[in-house]
């Protein structure tokens, strides 16, 4: 048996590499889930014959599209768009468009083939999508994001719409784009629909949608800590990133008496050993939503704080790991390093930030160890809620929003125990994330027919 699951990977991975070549990301996505499904797969032979696993790995449909815009000196930029409709298997397609100068097709289908997963984690009815642009909102003026964007939207809408695909923001968009690409959405379209999510509040947007990744990974970090008698009380966290999903999770951390001791960007980490404060991370909220400045000055301000260019946080010494940046920011060398502090928790905010060596490393350790698909669930489950207030026309309150994210983040872990926990009691999250979210697709695929 043990055989022909590797066999079966292998071959596989092979077929699939050589259709999809350079695609490293979407192979490593792939690899990831497949591993953790094929013994249930090879011990499932209606599963096998409908060449489930075959169909899962073909997006639907992929729009790539130009996207030309005008910038503040009056010449003529493109950029490429894309929108990777992965599985519509369980609901309307649904994924953050992501921003930034390294988006390829390959990160556009890795990130749709984790997002159909992750979304049937949520227990809500939701397909996979992912899209954006190589566009870098980087040193950009507002009128540069809004024209770029209204370009963008202008192709995008003819694709999109509340009940076929509910894009939402990823790296490089937040509530200033998602305005820009709304707005534009409308005045085309002439309809105000939810058909994007992670709105303003003053325009259909939810309550906790800004907050809800960072605090959803924080309650399945809780979760998690508490399989081993342990809380974050009194435990020093160390995070990567200084955006949307950082800055929520070292607010939740600490407000449940964590010590948060890093924040970091593209260009280097701070490490701060008094840890942040709630006035330390106001300046940090501001600093990046609003100066759009560099996580640097945080030391510059911060006495107690160093700052350490072109590095990651990980040497750092710390009871729990909280990666909030992009994929592959946990290399092997980073994992030992982390081992080697004592860390006994690493809870993915971003998506797959740990490479499949580090993935080794944690596992062995037997340490606490949960992918992206299941432990930043939060933030596309709450993009799930602001569609249903959309649609009923009513908003909730925080607390309301909370209730539901807390529940749901429960459930996810749940579902991670019940297929992922091994002979020995070891909660293996990743198979148990992947083997949840696997049979809720395939299963509906199946019952779907040929399609
Ligand atoms: P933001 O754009 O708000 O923040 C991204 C942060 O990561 C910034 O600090 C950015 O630094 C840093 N970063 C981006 N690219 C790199 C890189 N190549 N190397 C080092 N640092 C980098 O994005 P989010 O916080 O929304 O997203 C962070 C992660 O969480 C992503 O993996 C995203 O896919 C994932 N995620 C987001 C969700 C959401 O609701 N927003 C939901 C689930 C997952 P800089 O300013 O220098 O670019
Ligand atoms: O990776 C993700 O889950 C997101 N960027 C959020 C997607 C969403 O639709 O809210």
């Amino acid at each position: 048996m043990v055989q022909s699951v590797a066999n079966y990977v292998e071959d596989f991975m092979s077929a699939l590499e050589s259709k999809n070549p350079g695609e490293h990301e979407f192979h490593q996505a792939v690899r990831e889930v497949l591993e953790s499904v094929a013994p249930y797969l090879l011990e499932s032979p209606h599963l096998m014959k409908a060449k489930i696993m075959e169909r899962m790995v073909e997006p639907e449909r992929v729009i790539m599209f130009r996207v030309p815009w005008l910038d503040d000196k009056g010449e003529v930029q493109v950029n490429r768009g894309f929108r990777v409709q992965m599985n519509s298997a369980i609901g309307p397609y649904k994924g953050g468009l992501r921003f930034h100068a390294s988006v390829n097709l390959s990160i556009m289908k890795f990130l749709a083939f984790e997002q159909t997963f992750k979304n049937a984690l949520t227990t809500l009815p939701m397909g996979g999508a992912k899209g954006g642009s190589d566009f870098n909102p980087r040193g950009k003026s507002d009128g540069e994001v809004m024209r770029f964007c209204q370009s963008f939207m202008t192709e995008l809408q003819r694709h999109i719409g509340q009940d076929t695909d509910v894009p939402a923001g990823d790296i490089g968009v937040g509530g200033r784009e998602i305005g820009y690409l709304f707005g534009q959405y409308k005045r085309i379209r002439d309809e105000w629909t939810g058909t994007l999510t992670g709105k303003s509040l003053y325009w259909g947007g939810s309550l906790m949608r800004p907050e809800a990744t960072g605090y959803g990974a924080c309650y399945f970090a809780e979760a998690m800590l508490a399989t081993r008698g342990e809380k974050f009380y009194g435990k020093t966290v160390c995070i990567s990133g200084s955006g949307n999903v950082a800055q929520y999770a070292a607010q939740k951390a600490m407000r449940l008496g964590a010590k948060v001791v890093t924040l970091s960007d593209s260009d280097g980490f701070v490490y701060d050993a008094d840890g942040l404060t709630e006035e330390k991370l106001e300046y940090v909220f501001f600093l990046k939503n609003v100066l759009r400045g560099r996580i640097r000055e945080y030391a510059e301000k911060y006495p107690s704080a160093q700052y350490f260019p072109h590095e990651r946080p990980w040497r750092i010494a710390c009871d729990i790991a909280m990666p909030c940046a992009t994929q592959n920011e946990i290399e092997a060398i980073d994992a030992q390093h982390l081992l080697d502090g004592g860390c006994q928790c690493v809870c993915e905010g971003a998506n797959m930030p740990t490479t499949p060596e580090a993935i080794s490393l944690f596992y062995k350790a037997r340490i606490l160890y949960s992918p992206g698909k299941a432990s930043n669930a939060g933030g596309v489950a709450t993009s799930g809620l602001e569609m249903t207030q959309n649609s009923i026309r009513q908003s909730w309150t925080a607390e309301e929003v909370d209730a539901h994210l807390r529940r749901i983040m429960a459930d996810i872990h749940a579902a991670c125990i019940k297929y992922g926990t091994e002979g020995d009691g070891y909660i293996n999250y990743v198979r148990g994330a992947n083997i949840a979210g696997f049979i809720k697709v395939a299963n509906a695929m199946l019952e779907q027919g040929i399609c």
